[in-house]
């Protein structure tokens, strides 16, 4: 490295010391030299009479201030500096950049034949100098001028306010965007489309155009995203009481772009994979990730975009609001029960294992290098976890109460995480103070629960210890406030009212020392526990519970949420169980009871298939990951492949049954065909071990009218290793090889293939047609999915996974940056592993380390992992 890249702390926030009130910016677009013309109204608020602009990878072409030229200026790498200021000045700046070199996809690009900008976290700083920080809120004016035929198309945030043609072949719109809003939410879009149009009334009566463009030919996958879009309009307006605040919404699918979608005000800018879908290259939960990820940036529009952040390190703000919404919008749409077993899923799985390694941070990080690398599951998905503990604090209705008092507090602001807390406790009158520490502690808490029932006096006692373990970032922590949700039951399956103190309680108990005991009195027999009932928090729970009493709950628990997870701790003892067997060469095994309770759930009547399905989910291999260090790959493989082949075995005359049986001819996206589509699979994925296994899937796939229904089959013969493998690949490949977006699928397979020669394929099929380094979506489907989701070969012990990761991060290290320091993650967990991996791991991120060019982006996670 030639110089090391700062960091930047929490701490350290001061207002800045100019503000830009008013920005005109005008694009005259070419694919290798754009040209952009920035002039803002600019107002001094500070002392310094020197304004400090962030700018990187560009041209400074001229600066003039209130007309004149001026020359009191230096540029840095990153930086402008401009001396000698008025207090009040209109400052102009002509910048050049080339887009068509720009393969980090940050700032002005092009994705295919179009131009599209991405801003957010601090791309605006590559279009032109500004005050690139959340807490400038300017109105935008912005004018496009680009080639008409090439471009037909030319958007902007805000609505249209003029249009022109040029002689030489040109045009241009204007738009204005009436809202102030901080640069990362800018947004500009030129090319050539196809266009879904359709219109939405709000609540209150007004009309708004609702446009989706996607590339030419693509118009039959647009028609769910629409949908999606009109529901998710519709919801939070019902739900929350928000209403859309322009006279125009659109929606633009690239090829091209690092993450799912951007919410930029009036234009998203989405990756297609979230836009485009129909029943013949989608898959049921493509469908269902589109309405998820549609709705959430919808949903930013009031929380993010009306309501933004003070600064980074507050991103949770936005982030973990609007997941929570957009997880309450797919609840309230479809099944809650499936909903909430997916996220809990990636809370303990990928969360926790974030948690547990060299970039543990708080939901709110203190100290950041690149603001790209916070964009986290932490951030994210543990963020929304946050929001959802207050909501259970506070119920639904104090909730709304305390989003209407920040909303009426700061609507048209950049605010902090500590004032939505604050807005949230006056609004419900719920005490929060020591809630807050979810928001500056790091890592997992781990609860252990003991109880103890006395006969005599008719009292249970729960007794709860909380603990988290030092995490680099943070050695000392301190006692969280749980909320902590349980149920008491009789084991003839009544429902048992809580008293303690001689007062009916609820079901959360407020959990807010490092020991607790709660005694329940009047308890007449010794009850059975459902503890942590919908996960109510997201900590790692410990509680020996006897099998007789999971699979009481498996049975007979009246929420849905509780019945699975007892299916899964009952798994999780056995799946440790067979692990230790393993590696100590005795038999694996499994009791007759726990194959005759899945048995039961199995062939349910009551139960939706879509719940079924999830009960009969084993744990991933990176879920059981996490229970164990050293993580021993081969041997959680063959503890999970003894499980399911024992299933199978024993059930083999159900599944077969059920798989039948719940054949449709017709495919619907409706929630109820899904989970029936849901469980058939699941069933084909425990045939596919049993010796029927081949003849159905080759079967179902030759059969198959439908994306949902060839993927499984193409799965399960995957997983399974079946010999039809290679022949359905070579068949699904010789159809799709044109469209990248579903050969993403085919990538995956090859990427999580199990065989061992998998790393072989996987280099020789880099050189597919379809596929390319330089499209973050083939990369992270090939690549990305054998570092992430195929452990037993990423981590051979002759290092050849860590070999080839490391070649790969060096290239993207200097293409894409942002996409390198995404995959370069499983490598940074290298302690989880036996010295041996450690050492070969180890070897390969002190060599990229040593990188001239290395980004900062990766520089943060290699430089933390290594000092561990
Ligand atoms: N806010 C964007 C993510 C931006 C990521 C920048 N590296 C999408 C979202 O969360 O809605
Ligand atoms: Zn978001």
């Amino acid at each position: 490295m030639t110089h090391q890249p700062q960091a930047k702390y929490r701490k350290d926030y001061m207002a800045p010391e100019f503000t830009i009130t008013d920005i005109d910016l005008i694009f005259d677009l070419y694919d290798e030299d754009s040209k952009i013309t920035a002039t803002s109204k600019v107002i001094k608020k500070g002392d310094s009479s020197t304004l400090t602009l962030d700018g990187e990878h560009m041209q400074l072409a001229g600066i003039t201030i209130n007309g004149v030229e001026w020359s009191a200026y230096e540029v840095t790498q990153t930086q402008l500096h401009i001396h000698d200021l008025p207090d009040e000045f209109e400052l102009c700046i002509v910048t050049q950049v080339n887009p068509s070199t720009n393969t980090a996809l940050e700032g002005l690009y092009k994705s295919g034949g179009a131009f599209c900008t991405q801003c957010e976290a601090e791309g605006f700083r590559r279009i032109t100098y500004f005050l690139d920080r959340p807490d400038v809120l300017a109105k935008y004016t912005t004018t496009v001028i680009a080639d008409k035929k090439e471009n037909p198309f030319l958007l902007s945030n805000g609505n249209r306010i003029a249009e022109g043609e040029l002689d030489n072949g040109r045009h241009w719109v204007k738009w204005s965007d009436p809202h102030p809003k901080p640069s990362y939410l800018f947004a500009l879009v030129a090319g050539q489309f196809d266009v879904l149009r359709d219109q939405f009334t709000t609540k209150s009566g007004r009309t708004v155009d609702l446009e989706i463009y996607v590339d030419q030919g693509n118009l039959d996958r647009a028609p769910h995203a629409m949908t999606s879009l009109i529901n998710a309009m519709k919801w939070d307006e019902e739900r929350f009481g928000f209403e859309y605040d322009l006279d125009i919404y659109m929606i633009v699918a690239v090829d091209f772009f690092n993450m799912g979608a951007m919410e930029n005000k009036g234009l998203n800018v989405f990756n297609s994979k979230y836009v485009l879908a129909n029943d013949q290259t989608a898959t049921d939960s493509d469908y269902l990730g589109i309405e998820s990820v549609i709705g959430h940036e919808y949903f930013h529009n009031w929380t993010g975009n009306r309501i933004t952040c003070r600064d980074w390190f507050q991103l949770s703000l936005k982030e973990g609001l609007t997941v929570f919404r957009d997880q309450e919008f797919s609840s309230d749409l479809g099944s809650r029960a499936v909903n909430r077993i997916n996220n809990v899923r990636i809370i303990r799985g990928p969360q926790f294992a974030e948690d547990a390694s060299p970039m543990s941070h708080p939901i709110r990080p203190e100290k950041v290098i690149e603001m790209n690398n916070f964009y986290t599951l932490t951030v994210y998905e543990k963020g929304s976890e946050v929001i959802r503990m207050i909501h259970t604090l506070l119920g639904e209705d104090g909730f709304q109460k305390g989003m209407k008092l920040y909303v009426e507090r700061h609507d048209g602001t950049a605010a902090t995480c500590d004032d939505f807390v604050a807005a949230m406790e006056e609004g419900s009158g719920v005490d929060l103070t020591q809630f807050r520490l979810w928001y500056s502690q790091s890592g997992t808490p781990q609860v252990t629960a003991q109880t103890q029932y006395d006969a005599e006096a008719k009292t249970f006692t729960l007794h709860l210890t909380q603990k988290t373990d030092a995490t680099l970032d943070q050695p000392q922590k301190q006692a969280l406030h749980i909320p902590m949700n349980v149920e008491l039951y009789a084991p003839n399956g009544e429902v048992l009212p809580m008293v303690i103190d001689g007062q009916e309680v609820g079901n959360v108990l407020d959990f807010t020392q490092h020991q607790q005991s709660f005694v329940f009195e009047n308890v007449e027999v010794e009850p059975i526990l459902s503890l942590l009932r919908e996960f109510s928090a997201p900590v790692k729970l410990e509680y020996q519970c006897k099998d007789e009493d999971l699979v009481f709950l498996m049975n007979q628990a009246r929420n849905e949420f509780a019945r699975w997870d007892a299916g899964q701790t009952l798994l999780a003892k056995y799946l440790r169980q067979n692990i230790q067997a393993w590696k100590t060469n005795t038999e694996l095994s499994l009791p007759q009871s726990v194959l005759d309770a899945f048995k039961g759930i199995l062939l349910s009547e009551t139960l939706e298939p879509a719940f079924i399905a999830e009960m009969l989910t084993l744990p991933s291999q990176n879920e059981v990951a996490g229970w164990f260090k050293p993580v021993d790959v081969d041997a959680i493989a063959e503890s999970l492949s003894f499980i399911k082949r024992s299933i199978a075995a024993e059930l083999v005359d159900e599944l077969t049954a059920i798989y039948h049986s719940l054949k449709q001819e017709q495919y619907t996206v409706e929630h109820a065909a899904i989970g029936q589509r849901s469980l058939r699979n699941v069933c084909l994925s425990y045939l596919a071990v049993t010796d029927e296994g081949e003849s159905l899937v080759v079967a179902q796939y030759d059969t198959a009218n439908n994306m949902t229904d060839t993927m499984a089959a193409m799965s399960a013969a995957n997983q399974a290793q079946l010999a039809c493998r290679e022949t359905l690949m070579k068949d699904f490949s010789d159809k799709w090889s044109h469209d990248g977006l579903v050969m993403d699928k085919w990538f995956m397979l090859q990427g999580t293939n199990p065989a061992q020669n998998a790393l072989t394929v996987i280099k020789e099929t880099m050189s597919h047609p379809a596929f390319s380094l330089k499209n973050p979506n083939r990369t992270r489907s090939l690549v990305g999915a054998f570092f992430a989701q195929n452990p037993v070969n990423f981590h051979a012990v002759d290092g050849s996974g860590y070999q080839f990761a490391s070649e790969i991060l060096h290239t993207l290290n200097e293409s894409n940056p942002q996409v390198a320091s995404r995959l370069i993650d499983p490598l940074l967990k290298y302690r989880q592993y036996d010295e041996v991996r450690q050492g070969l791991i180890r070897a390969e991120l002190e060599k990229l380390a040593t990188l001239d060019n290395l980004a900062k982006d990766l520089y943060e996670k290699i430089t933390k992992a290594l000092e561990a």
